[in-house]
């Protein structure tokens, strides 16, 4: 039974301080990873969950940016690791990276209180997502309101052709550094080395000042449509959330209007997607998932034209795995190298929730059968190749798990 197997997923790599994202290539709780795997758990073991919730929160900073990665294992087997990282003040004592990644929290944890209410977990985790929430408002909202992330790996897609242009301008010469990333996953399945020398250099940089440069002076500059949409969601929820321990929500709420009304402001009527700030981005279904967070706007008609279109992101007659990351017939299209093409079990969750809220409940229905045959037929991967369906990346993957589960929950 698929559920049993992904129950045997997470079970296995579970650490028992934190779920890994995968057992040999992620030695590390990350940020975004750990709120999917809240939302599969919810349904398996809520006081697991509770836990994970708490594991992620105890590497929260001093000004409240919840890191993308808590090294909670005291030399973990990846690089760039604590040692790259180095230490600054208002870190946690757990060793953690200096950048955040997609604020899906909040959102997770509304589901979680939906499944197994318990407030007084609410009560103590809360006002910590309040923090972080308001860590972004002050520190990384842009001029046109929307989130701007420091370094690709804040938006959580990483090498996506949507970063392509602002990455050029980064200077590599000084990276030097060994790919660990390549020891557990072919080569061809991950970010080129150009990319990764710029990922090493935007670090550098970052560290040097301390991981709180001025967003005008930064070497990589972005403003993320997809994570202003996320931070727009876990608002709504956060403030849900408030309101469920007895307490005013209407800040969260505010505050999410404010994002709301920026990413009306990136939508591209004659391309159909939502640009990224700054930067000349490409159609990606990034540009697609902020929709998640506005599903009331007209967007949507185009969400669910592209997810049935074969030539771009839907399932074709020798791709029946949908949808690509990138249009099919986009230059950059690549079946199998990270997020410039597979196909991602967690953006197809977003994507069915996004469908699912705009009133498409039968393209919900059928991606999320879709997504559940794929991981039933191929195995827990990271990605999956959109034509053969064979996996990628990492083996045993927790989110892929975990959603499944929610998916079975659901479909
Ligand atoms: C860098 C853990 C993470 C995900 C990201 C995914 C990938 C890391 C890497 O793995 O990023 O953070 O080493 O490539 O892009 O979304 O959170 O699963």
């Amino acid at each position: 039974m698929l559920a049993v197997a992904a129950a045997d997923v997470l079970a296995a790599n579970d650490t028992g301080v934190y779920v890994k994202p995968g057992p040999r290539q992620y030695p590390g709780q990350w940020n975004w990873d750990a709120a999917f795997v809240v939302i599969g758990l919810a349904h398996l073991d809520p006081t697991r969950a509770r836990q994970e919730v708490r594991a992620l929160l105890s590497g929260q900073w001093a000004d409240g940016m919840v890191p993308h990665i808590v090294f909670h294992d005291a030399e973990p087997q990846y690089f760039p690791g604590p040692e790259a990282w180095g230490r600054t003040s208002g870190m946690p004592a757990t060793a953690t990276t200096g950048i955040t990644q997609p604020p899906l929290l909040a959102t997770a944890v509304e589901r979680l209180d939906r499944l197994s209410p318990d407030p007084a977990f609410l009560a103590e985790v809360v006002p910590a997502i309040e923090q972080w929430h308001r860590w972004f408002h002050l520190h990384r909202r842009r001029t046109d309101g929307l989130v701007a992330i420091l370094h690709p790996w804040e938006s959580g897609m990483d090498n996506s052709p949507r970063f392509d242009a602002a990455l050029a301008g980064v200077p590599t010469a000084a990276a030097s550094f060994r790919r660990e990333d390549r020891t557990h996953v072919a080569e061809d399945q991950r970010p080129t080395d150009r990319d990764y020398a710029a990922y090493i250099s935007i670090l550098e940089q970052l560290r040097a000042g301390g991981y709180r440069s001025e967003m005008d002076g930064a070497t990589f500059q972005v403003g993320d449509v997809f994570l202003t949409a996320v931070l727009a969601k876990a608002e709504r929820d956060l403030a849900l959330l408030w309101n469920k321990v007895g307490r005013d929500g209407s800040r969260a709420l505010g505050r999410a209007q404010a994002l709301e009304r920026a990413l009306l402001a990136a939508w591209e009527t004659k391309m159909g997607f939502f640009r990224d700030g700054g930067i000349d981005s490409p159609h990606t279904i990034g540009g697609l998932l902020p929709l998640f967070a506005l599903p009331r706007h007209p967007g949507m008609a185009k969400l669910a034209d592209a997810l049935d279109d074969p030539a771009t992101y839907g399932p074709a007659a020798n791709a029946p795995w949908y949808p690509t990351g990138i249009p099919k017939n986009s230059l950059e299209f690549d079946r199998r190298r990270y997020w410039r093409g597979p196909v991602w079990v967690n953006i197809n969750w977003l994507l069915a929730e996004t469908l699912e809220q705009g009133g498409k409940l039968e393209a919900a229905r059928r991606l999320r059968v879709t997504t559940v045959d794929m991981v039933a037929q191929n195995g827990f991967w990271e990605y999956y190749d959109p034509f053969t369906g064979q996996g990628l990346g990492s083996e045993s993957f927790s989110w892929t798990a975990a959603l499944v589960v929610d998916l079975l929950a659901t479909a």
